[in-house]
């Protein structure tokens, strides 16, 4: 049985649990539960399972720890040998790769800066830092962002080409994210809005959720 340590509505574990979703594994884990909002993922003892004091964290059976979605969701992918979101080719894997850090790097991590520096963020008694006007500049990245994955889905199914991939669960974990700090998406970018409907479909988003209940403990 593999751990998860993560927050059940975090944007950044629903990565994870939509990978898990896709890749019919839910079964396989048991969650963990640590309160972002009390600062639980920089105590000491967190800090020792992931340097970086970020959720998700996957722990295997021999206590090897696993940090990082895209990490996380490369080893699920590759557990029974025939991946499905991360690319079976090398041309697959390149371009996959690619769009999940331009996802990262546009829209979620942007998000997430404006969240900690330009808002009140978790809280004065987590967000010992704030720097509001990177924050600002943050927002605006991840408005362009979404411009920028508009456009892509203009000319294809999917974020990474035809078929789903790691690529688009990054790119809704950014919209899960823009919707928690009341940014939308502009009601000109058809594309992107109909395909988040299409992404609310899927079983593993829909369920992402409440996929940690009734095995839930807090640490
Ligand atoms: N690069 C990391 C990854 O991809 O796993 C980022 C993870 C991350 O920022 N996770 C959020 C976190 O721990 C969790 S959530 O906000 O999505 O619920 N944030 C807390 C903090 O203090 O940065």
């Amino acid at each position: 049985m593999m751990t998860i340590y993560d927050w059940h509505t975090g944007p950044y574990p629903a990565r994870v649990r939509i990978a898990l979703g896709e890749l019919g594994l839910q079964s396989q884990v048991r969650f963990v539960s640590i309160s972002l909002r009390k600062g639980e993922h920089k105590t000491p003892a967190f800090l020792a399972k992931n340097y970086s004091g970020t959720l998700p964290v996957l722990e295997l059976d021999d206590g090897t720890l696993i940090a990082e979605c895209t990490a996380i969701t490369q080893y699920l992918d590759a557990l029974n040998g025939d991946p499905r979101l991360t690319g079976a080719t090398p041309l697959e894997q390149g371009v996959i790769h690619m769009m999940n850090k331009r996802a990262e790097i546009e829209l979620l991590d942007a998000v997430s800066v404006y969240f900690h520096h330009a808002t009140r963020g978790l809280g004065p008694d987590v967000e010992v830092y704030q720097n509001e006007e990177w924050g600002l500049r943050q927002r605006d990245k991840a408005v362009r962002g979404i411009r920028y994955f508009d456009g892509v889905l203009q000319h294809q199914p999917f974020i990474a080409g035809d078929a789903f991939s790691m690529a688009d669960i990054t790119v809704i974990g950014g919209l899960i994210f823009a919707e928690l700090v009341e940014l939308p998406v502009p009601v000109e970018c058809e594309a992107l809005r109909a395909w988040y409907a299409r992404m609310q479909e899927r079983p593993s988003v829909q369920n992402r959720i409440t996929m940690s209940e009734p095995a839930e403990v807090s640490v």
